[in-house]
Protein backbone atom coordinates (compact mmCIF):
# COMPACT_ATOMS: atom_id res chain seq x y z
CA UNK A 1 0.00 0.00 0.00
CA UNK A 2 1.74 3.08 -1.12
CA UNK A 3 2.05 5.45 1.66
CA UNK A 4 -0.60 8.04 1.50
CA UNK A 5 0.77 9.96 4.67
CA UNK A 6 0.78 13.47 3.53
CA UNK A 7 1.25 16.46 5.77
CA UNK A 8 -0.08 19.17 3.70
CA UNK A 9 0.95 22.79 4.52
CA UNK A 10 -2.06 24.23 6.17
CA UNK A 11 -1.93 20.60 8.49
CA UNK A 12 1.30 21.20 9.58
CA UNK A 13 0.37 25.30 10.38
CA UNK A 14 -2.39 23.95 12.13
CA UNK A 15 -0.25 20.93 14.00
CA UNK A 16 2.40 23.59 14.70
CA UNK A 17 -0.28 25.57 16.14
CA UNK A 18 -0.25 23.78 18.88
CA UNK A 19 3.41 24.44 20.12
CA UNK A 20 2.13 28.43 20.97
CA UNK A 21 -0.15 28.04 24.17
CA UNK A 22 -0.98 31.78 23.27
CA UNK A 23 -1.72 31.16 19.35
CA UNK A 24 -5.67 32.02 18.69
CA UNK A 25 -4.75 31.02 14.96
CA UNK A 26 -3.84 34.38 13.84
CA UNK A 27 -0.22 33.41 12.64
CA UNK A 28 -1.46 30.30 11.31
CA UNK A 29 -4.31 32.29 8.95
CA UNK A 30 -1.51 34.75 8.10
CA UNK A 31 0.38 31.65 6.52
CA UNK A 32 -2.17 30.08 4.90
CA UNK A 33 -2.72 32.82 2.93
CA UNK A 34 0.83 33.60 1.97
CA UNK A 35 0.76 29.74 0.69
CA UNK A 36 -2.24 30.68 -1.27
CA UNK A 37 -0.49 33.59 -3.20
CA UNK A 38 2.68 31.69 -3.64
CA UNK A 39 0.55 29.52 -5.54
CA UNK A 40 -1.14 31.92 -8.16
CA UNK A 41 2.51 33.28 -8.62
CA UNK A 42 3.45 29.83 -9.32
CA UNK A 43 0.99 29.24 -12.09
CA UNK A 44 1.60 32.28 -13.83
CA UNK A 45 5.48 31.99 -13.49
CA UNK A 46 5.06 28.39 -15.20
CA UNK A 47 3.40 29.89 -18.00
CA UNK A 48 5.57 32.84 -18.13
CA UNK A 49 7.48 31.74 -21.19
CA UNK A 50 3.79 30.88 -22.95
CA UNK A 51 1.84 34.18 -22.66
CA UNK A 52 2.42 38.12 -22.70
CA UNK A 53 4.04 38.27 -19.08
CA UNK A 54 7.36 37.77 -19.40
CA UNK A 55 9.87 41.39 -20.24
CA UNK A 56 9.31 44.81 -18.65
CA UNK A 57 6.13 46.43 -17.47
CA UNK A 58 7.62 49.60 -19.25
CA UNK A 59 7.94 51.27 -15.36
CA UNK A 60 10.89 51.39 -13.26
CA UNK A 61 10.12 50.76 -9.54
CA UNK A 62 11.39 53.09 -6.71
CA UNK A 63 15.19 52.36 -7.02
CA UNK A 64 14.77 53.11 -10.64
CA UNK A 65 15.13 49.13 -11.16
CA UNK A 66 13.52 48.24 -14.38
CA UNK A 67 10.17 46.46 -13.15
CA UNK A 68 9.08 43.18 -14.83
CA UNK A 69 5.42 42.32 -15.18
CA UNK A 70 5.82 39.37 -13.13
CA UNK A 71 7.42 41.92 -10.08
CA UNK A 72 4.37 43.73 -10.30
CA UNK A 73 1.97 41.16 -10.83
CA UNK A 74 3.05 39.20 -7.94
CA UNK A 75 3.69 42.51 -5.49
CA UNK A 76 -0.38 42.71 -6.31
CA UNK A 77 -1.15 38.84 -5.35
CA UNK A 78 0.68 39.01 -1.86
CA UNK A 79 -0.50 42.45 -0.95
CA UNK A 80 -3.82 41.24 -1.85
CA UNK A 81 -3.95 37.93 0.18
CA UNK A 82 -2.74 39.46 3.02
CA UNK A 83 -5.37 42.20 3.28
CA UNK A 84 -7.53 39.33 2.24
CA UNK A 85 -6.13 37.51 5.77
CA UNK A 86 -7.50 40.28 8.20
CA UNK A 87 -4.26 39.32 10.33
CA UNK A 88 -1.99 41.95 8.89
CA UNK A 89 -2.58 45.83 9.19
CA UNK A 90 0.23 46.59 6.48
CA UNK A 91 2.56 45.55 4.57
CA UNK A 92 6.33 47.13 2.82
CA UNK A 93 7.37 45.95 -0.03
CA UNK A 94 10.38 46.06 -2.71
CA UNK A 95 8.31 47.43 -4.96
CA UNK A 96 6.38 50.42 -3.20
CA UNK A 97 9.12 53.03 -1.74
CA UNK A 98 6.63 53.80 1.33
CA UNK A 99 4.79 50.98 3.49
CA UNK A 100 1.27 50.78 2.86
CA UNK A 101 -1.51 50.58 5.52
CA UNK A 102 -4.46 48.51 5.20
CA UNK A 103 -7.87 50.79 5.90
CA UNK A 104 -9.86 47.90 5.69
CA UNK A 105 -11.63 47.36 9.03
CA UNK A 106 -10.96 44.34 9.75
CA UNK A 107 -7.20 44.29 8.69
CA UNK A 108 -6.50 47.70 10.58
CA UNK A 109 -7.13 45.62 13.68
CA UNK A 110 -4.39 42.71 12.23
CA UNK A 111 -1.70 41.98 14.98
CA UNK A 112 0.97 41.18 11.92
CA UNK A 113 3.32 43.37 9.74
CA UNK A 114 4.73 41.79 6.75
CA UNK A 115 8.01 43.04 4.86
CA UNK A 116 8.65 41.01 1.59
CA UNK A 117 10.01 40.94 -1.50
CA UNK A 118 7.43 39.58 -4.11
CA UNK A 119 9.78 38.22 -6.22
CA UNK A 120 13.40 38.36 -5.96
CA UNK A 121 15.80 37.78 -8.90
CA UNK A 122 12.81 38.94 -11.46
CA UNK A 123 15.28 39.93 -14.06
CA UNK A 124 16.50 36.11 -14.35
CA UNK A 125 12.40 35.14 -15.51
CA UNK A 126 13.33 35.80 -18.98
CA UNK A 127 16.03 33.37 -18.74
CA UNK A 128 14.20 30.60 -17.56
CA UNK A 129 16.50 30.92 -14.59
CA UNK A 130 14.97 30.34 -11.13
CA UNK A 131 12.97 32.98 -8.85
CA UNK A 132 11.85 33.63 -4.97
CA UNK A 133 9.40 35.16 -3.01
CA UNK A 134 11.15 36.47 0.26
CA UNK A 135 8.97 37.40 3.40
CA UNK A 136 9.14 38.77 7.09
CA UNK A 137 6.60 38.88 9.86
CA UNK A 138 6.48 41.12 13.06
CA UNK A 139 4.05 42.01 15.33
CA UNK A 140 3.13 45.50 14.86
CA UNK A 141 4.10 48.68 17.50
CA UNK A 142 1.53 50.62 16.70
CA UNK A 143 -1.71 49.83 18.74
CA UNK A 144 -4.08 47.79 16.92
CA UNK A 145 -6.87 49.73 14.69
CA UNK A 146 -4.38 52.33 13.99
CA UNK A 147 -2.74 53.46 10.77
CA UNK A 148 0.60 51.83 10.53
CA UNK A 149 3.99 53.76 10.67
CA UNK A 150 7.80 52.98 9.81
CA UNK A 151 8.46 52.14 13.02
CA UNK A 152 6.27 49.20 12.67
CA UNK A 153 8.71 47.84 10.24
CA UNK A 154 12.14 48.79 11.15
CA UNK A 155 12.58 46.32 14.02
CA UNK A 156 15.92 44.39 14.13
CA UNK A 157 15.40 40.64 11.99
CA UNK A 158 15.65 39.04 15.90
CA UNK A 159 11.71 40.46 16.58
CA UNK A 160 10.78 38.15 13.58
CA UNK A 161 7.74 36.49 14.76
CA UNK A 162 8.30 34.14 11.11
CA UNK A 163 10.29 34.29 8.05
CA UNK A 164 10.70 32.21 5.10
CA UNK A 165 10.60 32.19 1.23
CA UNK A 166 9.51 30.58 -1.46
CA UNK A 167 11.30 29.09 -4.81
CA UNK A 168 10.02 28.76 -7.65
CA UNK A 169 12.23 26.60 -9.38
CA UNK A 170 12.91 23.02 -11.34
CA UNK A 171 10.02 22.35 -8.31
CA UNK A 172 8.19 25.17 -6.58
CA UNK A 173 9.35 25.19 -2.22
CA UNK A 174 8.03 27.24 0.40
CA UNK A 175 10.48 27.20 3.33
CA UNK A 176 9.55 29.10 6.57
CA UNK A 177 10.04 29.18 10.28
CA UNK A 178 8.21 30.45 13.56
CA UNK A 179 11.23 30.17 15.36
CA UNK A 180 11.05 26.40 16.42
CA UNK A 181 13.06 25.34 13.48
CA UNK A 182 12.93 25.14 9.96
CA UNK A 183 10.80 22.89 7.48
CA UNK A 184 10.32 22.88 3.55
CA UNK A 185 7.09 22.07 1.43
CA UNK A 186 7.14 21.22 -1.59
CA UNK A 187 3.71 21.79 -4.00
CA UNK A 188 2.05 19.16 -5.47
CA UNK A 189 1.21 20.66 -8.50
CA UNK A 190 -1.58 17.46 -8.69
CA UNK A 191 -3.35 18.45 -5.92
CA UNK A 192 -2.05 21.78 -5.57
CA UNK A 193 -0.82 21.96 -2.03
CA UNK A 194 1.85 22.42 -0.47
CA UNK A 195 3.33 19.08 1.18
CA UNK A 196 6.16 18.73 3.94
CA UNK A 197 9.40 17.35 2.08
CA UNK A 198 11.97 18.87 3.98
CA UNK A 199 10.91 18.53 8.35
CA UNK A 200 13.30 20.43 10.14
CA UNK A 201 16.41 21.12 7.84
CA UNK A 202 19.68 21.72 10.04
CA UNK A 203 21.93 23.79 7.97
CA UNK A 204 25.85 21.81 8.07
CA UNK A 205 28.35 23.65 10.07
CA UNK A 206 30.59 23.97 7.67
CA UNK A 207 30.61 23.23 3.25
CA UNK A 208 32.42 23.49 0.69
CA UNK A 209 30.54 26.02 -1.72
CA UNK A 210 31.22 29.11 -1.62
CA UNK A 211 28.18 31.99 -3.94
CA UNK A 212 29.79 35.11 -4.36
CA UNK A 213 29.58 37.19 -7.94
CA UNK A 214 33.87 37.16 -8.73
CA UNK A 215 32.91 39.97 -11.34
CA UNK A 216 32.86 42.24 -8.68
CA UNK A 217 36.35 40.86 -7.07
CA UNK A 218 38.32 44.18 -7.97
CA UNK A 219 35.44 46.47 -5.97
CA UNK A 220 35.65 43.80 -3.02
CA UNK A 221 37.39 45.55 0.60
CA UNK A 222 40.60 42.94 1.06
CA UNK A 223 39.45 41.25 3.15
CA UNK A 224 37.20 39.78 0.99
CA UNK A 225 39.50 39.45 -1.82
CA UNK A 226 41.45 37.37 0.71
CA UNK A 227 38.91 34.95 2.11
CA UNK A 228 38.32 34.25 -1.98
CA UNK A 229 41.62 33.01 -2.73
CA UNK A 230 41.85 31.17 1.00
CA UNK A 231 38.42 29.33 -0.67
CA UNK A 232 40.45 28.02 -3.42
CA UNK A 233 43.40 27.08 -1.85
CA UNK A 234 44.08 23.40 -1.51
CA UNK A 235 43.80 22.13 1.47
CA UNK A 236 42.51 18.32 1.58
CA UNK A 237 41.69 18.88 6.10
CA UNK A 238 39.50 21.37 5.39
CA UNK A 239 37.99 20.39 2.27
CA UNK A 240 39.41 23.15 0.15
CA UNK A 241 39.80 24.25 -2.69
CA UNK A 242 35.86 24.70 -2.14
CA UNK A 243 33.43 24.72 -5.05
CA UNK A 244 32.35 28.09 -6.33
CA UNK A 245 28.18 28.12 -7.31
CA UNK A 246 26.47 31.91 -8.37
CA UNK A 247 23.33 31.71 -9.81
CA UNK A 248 22.43 35.16 -9.44
CA UNK A 249 19.11 34.49 -7.60
CA UNK A 250 19.45 34.34 -3.92
CA UNK A 251 16.97 32.36 -2.94
CA UNK A 252 18.06 29.62 -5.20
CA UNK A 253 22.03 30.28 -4.11
CA UNK A 254 20.73 30.42 -0.66
CA UNK A 255 18.63 27.33 -0.68
CA UNK A 256 21.38 25.21 -2.04
CA UNK A 257 23.47 26.10 0.71
CA UNK A 258 20.98 25.73 3.27
CA UNK A 259 20.72 21.98 2.37
CA UNK A 260 24.26 21.09 1.59
CA UNK A 261 26.26 23.36 3.82
CA UNK A 262 27.89 26.82 1.98
CA UNK A 263 28.23 30.49 2.27
CA UNK A 264 26.34 33.35 0.29
CA UNK A 265 28.57 36.26 0.29
CA UNK A 266 27.28 39.59 -1.36
CA UNK A 267 29.71 42.11 0.10
CA UNK A 268 30.00 45.94 0.15
CA UNK A 269 32.36 47.11 -2.47
CA UNK A 270 33.21 50.14 -4.48
CA UNK A 271 30.21 50.61 -6.48
CA UNK A 272 27.88 49.43 -3.87
CA UNK A 273 29.14 50.83 -0.77
CA UNK A 274 26.59 49.52 1.53
CA UNK A 275 26.15 46.04 -0.79
CA UNK A 276 22.95 45.37 -3.26
CA UNK A 277 20.70 43.57 -0.84
CA UNK A 278 18.26 44.70 0.98
CA UNK A 279 17.96 44.11 4.81
CA UNK A 280 14.53 44.45 5.46
CA UNK A 281 12.81 42.00 3.52
CA UNK A 282 15.77 40.48 2.21
CA UNK A 283 18.45 40.16 4.30
CA UNK A 284 16.45 39.89 7.43
CA UNK A 285 13.82 37.12 6.26
CA UNK A 286 16.97 34.75 5.09
CA UNK A 287 19.31 35.25 8.02
CA UNK A 288 16.10 34.47 10.33
CA UNK A 289 16.11 31.16 8.27
CA UNK A 290 19.67 30.41 8.46
CA UNK A 291 19.90 31.01 12.04
CA UNK A 292 17.08 28.72 12.69
CA UNK A 293 18.49 25.86 11.05
CA UNK A 294 21.74 25.97 12.86
CA UNK A 295 23.91 28.35 10.35
CA UNK A 296 24.07 32.50 10.59
CA UNK A 297 24.15 35.32 9.22
CA UNK A 298 26.85 38.19 9.53
CA UNK A 299 27.18 42.22 7.72
CA UNK A 300 31.13 41.49 8.30
CA UNK A 301 30.87 42.68 11.78
CA UNK A 302 27.95 41.49 14.24
CA UNK A 303 25.06 39.21 13.47
CA UNK A 304 22.92 40.98 10.83
CA UNK A 305 19.79 40.28 13.28
CA UNK A 306 20.86 42.50 15.63
CA UNK A 307 20.81 45.57 13.13
CA UNK A 308 17.70 48.30 13.90
CA UNK A 309 17.52 49.31 10.25
CA UNK A 310 16.97 53.04 9.68
CA UNK A 311 14.79 52.81 6.62
CA UNK A 312 13.03 50.45 4.68
CA UNK A 313 14.75 49.64 1.42
CA UNK A 314 18.76 50.17 3.51
CA UNK A 315 21.14 47.70 1.67
CA UNK A 316 23.76 46.35 3.96
CA UNK A 317 26.76 43.80 3.09
CA UNK A 318 25.46 40.21 3.68
CA UNK A 319 27.38 37.22 4.51
CA UNK A 320 24.97 34.02 5.39
CA UNK A 321 25.06 29.99 5.57
CA UNK A 322 27.50 27.85 7.17
CA UNK A 323 28.22 28.97 11.23
CA UNK A 324 32.00 28.35 10.37
CA UNK A 325 32.43 29.85 6.98
CA UNK A 326 30.45 32.75 8.19
CA UNK A 327 32.36 33.02 11.16
CA UNK A 328 35.64 32.47 9.05
CA UNK A 329 34.88 35.72 6.75
CA UNK A 330 34.57 38.15 9.99
CA UNK A 331 38.28 36.74 10.70
CA UNK A 332 39.51 37.86 7.50
CA UNK A 333 37.27 41.32 7.48
CA UNK A 334 39.13 41.81 10.72
CA UNK A 335 42.30 40.58 10.12
CA UNK A 336 42.65 42.48 6.90
CA UNK A 337 40.41 45.49 7.32
CA UNK A 338 42.20 46.40 10.79
P1 LIG B 1 24.52 40.50 -8.96
C1 LIG B 1 18.79 39.53 -7.99
O1 LIG B 1 18.74 40.71 -8.77
C2 LIG B 1 19.41 39.90 -6.65
O2 LIG B 1 18.67 40.87 -6.01
C3 LIG B 1 19.56 38.66 -5.78
O3 LIG B 1 18.54 37.73 -5.99
C4 LIG B 1 20.91 38.12 -6.20
O4 LIG B 1 21.56 37.37 -5.18
C5 LIG B 1 21.69 39.39 -6.52
O5 LIG B 1 20.74 40.38 -6.88
C6 LIG B 1 22.63 39.18 -7.69
O6 LIG B 1 23.32 40.41 -7.87
O7 LIG B 1 25.10 41.87 -8.74
O8 LIG B 1 25.52 39.41 -8.60
O9 LIG B 1 23.89 40.30 -10.30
Amino acid sequence: MENYKITTLNDFIILKQKDFTYAKGELSSLLHHIGTAAKMVNKKINKAGLVDIIGSAGEVNVHGENQQKLDVYADEVFIGSLLASGECCGVATEENENEISFSDTFASKGKYIVCIDPLDGSSNIDFNVSVGTIFSIYRRITQRGEKVRNEDFLQNGSKQVAAGYIIYGSSTMLVYSTGNGVNGFTLDPSIGEFCLSHPDIRTPENGSIYSVNEGNYVHFPEGIKKYIKYCQEIDKDSGRPYTSRYIGSLVSDFHRNLLKGGIFLYPENKTAPQGKLRLVYECNPIAFIASQAGGMASDGKRSLLEITPSSLHQRSPFYVGSKGMVKKVEEFLDFYNR
